[in-house]
Order: C-alpha cells, then sequence, then structure tokens
C-alpha cells in the first residue's frame, strides 16, 4: 500500500543488461519503501529480479565511500576534501608520466561503466586526455571476440545482431545461462517468462554447455559439450548446413563457397570425438536450424572466454546467415535505437592496431590492449613499464586471470587511482580513491544496452534520490580530474596543453543529461529528454526489431564476407586441438554465476548474500570418487597459475572431467572493506585462471576450460 506522503517513481535498473524497468515507492522519509517490475515498460513488462533489492541497500550500505580517500604517510586512507583529492590523484597520474612517459600510465575501465550514462559520456575524453595506449577494460576478460566478428562481418564492432526471442521458434543457446545471467549482448528482461511463450507457440530452445544450467533444465534438449571444443561441433554444423543444400544466405552475403572449404574437414564425428556431443545430434541440430519456420543461435561467456572465442563467435554468425536466419523475424536482429551510436560514428567501428603489448606482443583492438597482459606489463622492467594505474569502476584483481599476480604487480606500483564506491581488491590499493554517487542519485539512459535489446524502445530514467550535496557524480569526477591533470601536465616543458583540450573541457563540463539531449534531438527520430519525460513510465516503444541490412553494414560495398579471414585462418589451430588428448587425470575448469551475485561486487547486500552458499566447486560424483574425494569436503584446486583450497559439491549436473567455480568470490584480502563480505566463504576463481593463455586472434582472456587438478585438501 501507498501510504501518506510516499511517492511512486520509475527508473531503471543499472545492474545488468536486461535493463529492467522498476516501480519504486518512497517512503515520507524519501527513502525506498517498496520496490516492484514496471509492468507497463514495454521492453522489461513488469519483470524484476532479487538484484533490484540490492540498489536502495546500495544506496544506506554504511561501507560504500561517500567521501574521498586519500593515503596518508601513516600508510592509511583518510577521508579528505574533493579538491585535495583531486589534485593529489592529478599529480601522481601526471608525475608518473613526466618521469617515466605517458604509457607508464594504465586505465582499467569495469563493468558498471557501460551500465553508467554518465560515465559513456565522460571517460572516453577523460581517457583521451590522459594520452596513454595502455588502455584496459572488462572487454578482454568478457566479450572482445564478439567485437572482432561484428568488426570483420558487418563492419563495426557494435553491430552484433540478438535472436529474436519474441518471433523465433528455435532458440540455441551455447555457452550462455541467461536464467541465471538475464541475458547478455542480448538484453532480453524476463528471459524466464519469454521463454514460456517460445513454448507456448510451440518453439525450441537448445542449450549446449557442460553444465546442466538452470537455463538447461528450461531447455527442450541440452548437449554437454567438452570446454573449448564448441568450435569444432558449430564448424561441424555449418558444415552440414552447406552440404544439405539448402542454405540460403541473403544476396548481400559473399564468401560460401570459402567457407565450404574452410569447414570441410569438420565433420560431426570431428565433432563427437573432440566435444562428446553425440554425431548424431549434431546432424539433427542442423537439421533442425534449417527446418524450423525461424531460427537464433546466440553464444556468450562459454564460448567467449574460451580458447577459439572468435571462431566459435564467427561461426555462430555464419550459422545465422546461411540459415537465412540473419536479420528477419524470428532470427537475429539487429535494432534501432533511438541515439545510434553506431550510425552516427560515436563508436569506433574497431579494427586490430599496429601497437600490441609491449612484453608479450598480444594485440590491441578498438584502442585497447587485453588485460591479461597488464600483471606483467607491470611487473616488467624496462621503457615503458607501467607504474601507475587508474581504475573506473573495476575490479581486475578478483575479474582477471591470475587476479592475485596482478594484485602484487598493483601493490608494488609508483601510483594507484581509483574511481569507486568500494574498497574493493584492486582499490584497497588505491593512494587516493575517488567514490561516485549511488546509482539511485543519477539521471540514466541506456546508451549501450538499447543497442542490444529485443525490443526498440527509449527510457529515460530521471534520478530517484537527490544527490549527496557533499557527493560528485562520475562524471564531475571524470571533469575534475581531467581539468587538474591537464594543470598538473601543463608544468611538463616541451609539451604545451593542447588546443584539442580546450575541446574537451568543453565536453567535461556538459553535463551527460544535456550531452543526451543533443545526441536525441539531432538523431532521426528527433526526439529530446523532455518528451522522454513525458512519454511517462517505461518511455517511448519504438516497436519489434526490423530487418536492417544491407543498409546497416558498415563495411565498404554493404555487402558480408563470411570467409572473414581473422576466423578462417585459425582453422587450422581447431583442427590440430580437436585432435589432442587432455591431460591424464586432468580436469577442465568452467565459470558460472548465480542469479544473486554480480561480478565481484554486492558481495555486502543482506538480500543477496542469504540463502544457501553458492561459492563451492560443483564437480562429479565419478571424478570425485575417482580421487577418493568426499562430497562437501575441502579440496585443492591447481592449475599452471595458482592453487586455491574450497568445498567441493559433488553433482551428475557438471559432465564428468569438468569442474566448476563461481566467479567473483573471495574477498579476503586484508583492506577490503566489506563488512559482509569478509565473513562470506569463497575463493576467486581467477587466482587460477592463466594469462598466459589467450585467445589467439583477439588476446582475450581464456576463462574457460582451464586444465587443472584436483585433490583433497591437506587436514
Ligand atoms: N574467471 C572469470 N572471470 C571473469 C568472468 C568470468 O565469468 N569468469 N566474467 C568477466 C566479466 S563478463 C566481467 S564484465 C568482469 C567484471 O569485472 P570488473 O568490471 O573488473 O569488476 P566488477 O566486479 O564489475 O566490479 C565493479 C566495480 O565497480 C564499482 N562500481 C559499481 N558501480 C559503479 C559506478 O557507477 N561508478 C563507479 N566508479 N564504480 C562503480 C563497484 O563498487 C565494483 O568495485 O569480470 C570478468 N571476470
Ligand atoms: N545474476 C547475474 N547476472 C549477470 C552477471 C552476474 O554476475 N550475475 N554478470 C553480467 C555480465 S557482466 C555478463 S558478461 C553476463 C554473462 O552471462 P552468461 O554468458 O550467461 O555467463 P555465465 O553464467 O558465465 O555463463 C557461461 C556458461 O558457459 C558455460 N561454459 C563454460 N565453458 C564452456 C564451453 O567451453 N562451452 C560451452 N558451450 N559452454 C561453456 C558455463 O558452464 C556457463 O553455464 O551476465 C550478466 N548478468
Ligand atoms: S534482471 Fe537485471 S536489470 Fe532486471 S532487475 Fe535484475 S539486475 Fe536489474
Ligand atoms: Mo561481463
Amino acid at each position: 500500500m501507498t501510504g501518506a506522503g510516499a511517492a511512486v517513481r520509475h527508473v531503471s535498473c543499472t545492474l545488468c543488461e536486461a535493463m529492467c524497468g522498476l516501480e519504486v515507492t518512497l517512503g515520507a522519509d524519501g527513502r525506498v519503501a517498496g520496490i516492484r517490475g514496471d509492468s507497463a515498460d514495454p521492453l522489461s513488462r513488469g519483470h524484476l529480479c532479487p538484484k533490484a533489492f540490492a540498489l536502495p541497500e546500495i544506496q544506506d550500505d554504511p561501507d560504500r565511500l561517500r567521501r574521498p580517500l586519500v593515503r596518508g604517510a601513516d600508510g592509511e586512507l583518510h577521508e579528505t576534501t574533493w579538491d585535495v583529492a583531486v589534485t593529489r590523484a592529478a599529480e601522481l597520474l601526471a608525475g608518473v608520466q613526466r618521469e617515466h612517459g605517458d604509457d607508464a600510465l594504465a586505465v582499467y575501465l569495469g563493468n558498471p561503466n557501460v551500465h553508467s550514462l554518465g560515465a559513456l559520456t565522460h571517460h572516453p575524453t577523460l581517457v583521451r586526455l590522459l594520452r596513454t595506449r595502455n588502455r584496459y577494460s572488462a572487454t578482454s576478460v568478457d566479450q572482445l571476440p564478439h567485437h572482432v566478428v561484428a568488426w570483420a562481418l558487418y563492419g563495426h564492432q557494435f553491430l552484433l545482431p540478438v535472436p529474436d526471442i519474441d518471433r523465433t521458434d528455435l532458440l540455441v543457446l551455447v555457452g550462455h545461462n541467461p536464467m541465471a545471467s538475464n541475458g547478455s549482448l542480448w538484453t532480453v528482461p524476463d528471459f524466464p517468462q519469454r521463454r514460456r511463450e517460445l513454448a507456448s507457440r510451440g518453439g525450441r530452445l537448445v542449450v549446449l554447455d557442460p553444465r546442466r544450467t538452470e537455463t538447461a533444465k528450461v531447455a527442450d534438449e541440452h548437449h554437454f559439450v567438452r570446454p573449448g571444443s564448441d568450435a569444432t561441433v558449430l564448424l561441424a554444423l555449418v558444415r552440414e548446413v552447406l552440404a544439405s543444400g539448402r542454405a540460403r544466405p541473403a544476396p548481400y552475403v559473399d564468401g560460401v563457397e570459402a567457407v565450404r572449404v574452410a569447414v570441410e574437414p569438420f565433420t560431426a564425428e570431428l565433432a563427437e570425438r573432440a566435444s562428446g556431443m553425440p554425431a548424431d545430434a549434431v546432424r539433427g541440430l542442423a537439421a533442425a536450424l534449417l527446418d524450423a519456420r525461424s531460427a537464433a543461435v546466440h553464444g556468450r561467456m562459454g564460448v567467449s572466454t574460451q580458447g577459439f572465442g572468435v571462431v566459435c563467435q564467427w561461426a555462430v554468425q555464419v550459422l545465422n546467415a546461411l540459415t537465412g536466419n540473419l536479420d528477419r523475424p524470428g532470427g537475429t536482429m539487429f535494432t534501432t535505437p533511438a541515439v545510434d551510436l553506431v550510425g552516427r560514428g560515436l563508436l569506433s567501428p574497431g579494427g586490430f592496431s599496429r601497437r600490441r603489448t609491449r612484453v608479450r606482443g598480444l594485440p590491441g583492438f578498438a584502442g585497447e590492449l587485453p588485460v591479461s597482459a597488464l600483471a606483467e606489463e607491470m611487473a616488467t622492467p624496462g621503457a615503458g613499464q607501467v607504474r601507475a594505474l587508474l581504475t573506473i569502476a573495476g575490479n581486475p584483481v578478483s575479474s582477471t586471470p591470475a587476479g592475485h599476480r596482478l594484485d602484487e604487480a598493483v601493490a608494488a606500483l609508483d601510483a594507484v587511482v581509483c574511481v569507486d564506491m568500494y574498497l574493493n581488491e584492486t582499490t584497497r590499493h588505491a593512494d587516493v580513491v575517488l567514490p561516485p554517487t549511488g546509482p539511485l542519485e543519477r539521471d540514466h539512459y541506456d546508451l549501450v544496452f538499447h543497442l542490444l535489446a529485443v525490443r526498440d524502445t527509449a527510457r529515460f530514467s530521471p534520478a530517484l534520490l537527490p544527490k549527496d550535496p557533499g557527493g560528485r557524480h562520475d562524471w564531475q569526477i571524470a571533469r575534475d580530474l581531467g581539468i587538474a591533470y591537464l594543470a598538473a601536465r601543463a608544468g611538463r616543458p616541451r609539451r604545451p596543453v593542447a588546443r584539442g583540450s580546450l575541446l574537451a573541457q568543453a565536453r567535461l563540463r556538459t553535463s551527460p543529461t544535456r550531452q543526451l539531449d543533443l545526441l536525441l534531438r539531432t538523431g532521426g527520430a528527433g526526439l529530446s529528454v523532455r518528451q522522454l519525460r513525458a512519454a511517462g513510465p517505461g518511455g517511448l516503444d519504438l516497436g519489434p526489431l526490423r530487418p536492417r541490412l544491407p543498409d546497416r553494414l558498415r563495411t565498404p560495398h554493404r555487402s558480408v564476407d563470411l570467409a572473414a579471414s581473422v576466423a578462417v585462418d585459425d582453422l587450422p589451430r581447431v583442427l590440430a586441438a580437436a585432435g589432442e588428448r587432455g591431460v591424464d587425470g586432468g580436469l577442465l575448469l568452467v565459470g558460472r554465476r548465480h542469479q544473486r551475485d554480480n561480478n565481484s561486487w554486492l558481495h555486502n547486500s543482506a538480500v543477496l548474500t542469504k540463502g544457501r552458499p553458492r561459492h563451492a566447486l560443483l564437480a562429479n560424483p565419478g571424478d570425485l570418487a575417482a580421487r577418493g574425494i568426499s562430497d562437501g569436503s575441502r579440496v585443492r584446486v591447481a592449475s599452471a597459475a595458482g592453487a586455491v583450497e574450497v568445498e567441493v559439491t559433488a553433482t551428475e549436473d557438471v559432465m564428468p572431467g569438468v569442474v566448476s567455480l563461481p566467479h567473483g568470490y573471495g574477498q579476503s584480502r586484508p583492506g577490503v572493506r566489506l563488512a559482509r563480505a569478509s565473513t562470506l566463504p569463497g575463493v576467486s576463481v581467477n587466482d587460477l585462471t592463466d594469462p598466459g593463455v589467450t585467445e589467439a586472434v583477439s588476446g582475450n582472456a581464456v576463462l574457460n576450460g582451464v586444465p587443472v587438478t584436483l585433490e583433497a585438501a591437506s587436514p
């Protein structure tokens, strides 16, 4: 019930890619009194998940930083004023660069940046000002292969087609668990209900995953696939589709013959030997894709963050194109967003850079380097060594491979500046912490996720709560840090402040909402923030996805060359690996996500941390019996990169030879300031993952299919 003085407001949830519309009741005291899904929202249709209740918890969390911290002579972090902290941060960063060169500063942008309007409008400008080529982000522990493939096939790294789930007849999900994650590179709020609607239309869901996931459990068909072997299955599917003579690529699709030659060795039998998925099931799935009135294949973390990410993502696109499902209702489609960052050239189209990482020579893509190289760039002496780090909304010690090594490397740096509202495993090393306002205190519009949504809508979400008067938004921190940095650099003799920096300063001074308004007004639909505010809860409904090809392509001739060399040239490596036998007695480690976890943060939430512990290693009972390990005991898991000890749970849900550990756990490192998390069990899976092994084409991290050994922990 809405009590006296209570108010009902509508906002977007910014915690995951589903961008649900929420209906929030504010009590007379101005605090959140209730949250439910906004049933008037044309995209999310009333859906919400338990994480939404963490939003007010973040707001009230006593451990959330509200004022900047600077490390004092006593080695401790102390609260100080914004002016002191921002000036100190700017001097530290500029100082290291003055002494050791521009590239001595590394920047890491974490995941929440893509969920924040102000981060998207302001951080690119800030990062450019810093003039370092040591730019890293969570992209290279996540979806980099998707970007490489989209760039190669469609001419822009953000031309990412999404499954048209509301109209499809056959949905195939590979290494993706939307029942827990609510969809990824695919904004699909209320996946559970949409899946039910698919069933009631007579449609089918097929899942390929080495674990019988929450999504596999609601699928019509699930196949275990040995980690890292999906490429053989996907290539065999392509081969079967071509062999059937029923391929029906659109007229703007070229290169089909070259693909046919390239996939020739990848038979269904080869796929069975490599993956464990029966050859008949592979052939059956190919036939189903051809027979379905419409079908959509989507692959995510499990096929992105593994040894053959680019080939897998390429094969997914090739399958959709060859079965005639690319760009048609019920297939995979492109969006028509109200703010079209792709069409207007506001996002880099992508592309490999000539400059590679200094130590190992990993490739650069779209102006960033793979974060798997970050620790060695810090720890390896020589010209160009990284000696300072700026993190914004990230926790690379928890979220990148061999985080324990990065932890040591960050501790040894000359300067660490973090823009974050928590002292996490990474920010605990900071010399200066600049904490932004919470997600309920700022205006929001999803610049990124409207690009990836299953329906075209445009929703402006005004700040729910007044901004903490002494707090600063992310964008204000970027503005102040950027301007202070330019001042700190100006002391440097040979390079005066460039004229371009005046433009940058002007941009930094323009609020995100004002920038959004300009983008809306100058976009084709001629909208404005005012119109979106007036549109009411849920914003504007711009309708179901519509065919956009070939016009939307950004390739030179508005055509798709399926035989993209980035992928085709890597096929011999897939073939070679398909013949390899695993190390005797070895297991392959994969990751997982839970509905009540959110990457490495939100471990301080009461709503999310309650319930059964979720940190355990999952293993097949047969693999435990073979090692004399009992269910529930503590085990030692070791990889080439490190070792951890953790409880094990026996379950037939993981395929033999596979173990599964969730990521984002292990907050027990000293200096992490999270009251609740310090008592949570669990270890960081990234103390096992190996930065030395990266995806060959993109340099993306290999987080799934990591070889490990398992033994009972010594008592
Ligand atoms: N082994 C393994 N590793 C993985 C994954 C996996 O599946 N397995 N998943 C990978 C994936 S997909 C991702 S996206 C990454 C995520 O890894 P990261 O992006 O490095 O980290 P997060 O865990 O998202 O931590 C986000 C931090 O941002 C802060 N934060 C939240 N909101 C804001 C804000 O508005 N402004 C600012 N300034 N800070 C904010 C939080 O306090 C938190 O400290 O992890 C990757 N790592
Ligand atoms: N509740 C919740 N939701 C989230 C997040 C969260 O932390 N919590 N994080 C958000 C983010 S940043 C992202 S990127 C998305 C990710 O969303 P998802 O892609 O759904 O991520 P995961 O749950 O890591 O799913 C990866 C699946 O791949 C499987 N897998 C591992 N190796 C292989 C393999 O070799 N082949 C195949 N076929 N499968 C494999 C794993 O068993 C697992 O089920 O979720 C987003 N949503
Ligand atoms: S599904 Fe994602 S966007 Fe929706 S309420 Fe949950 S966390 Fe928020
Ligand atoms: Mo992610």
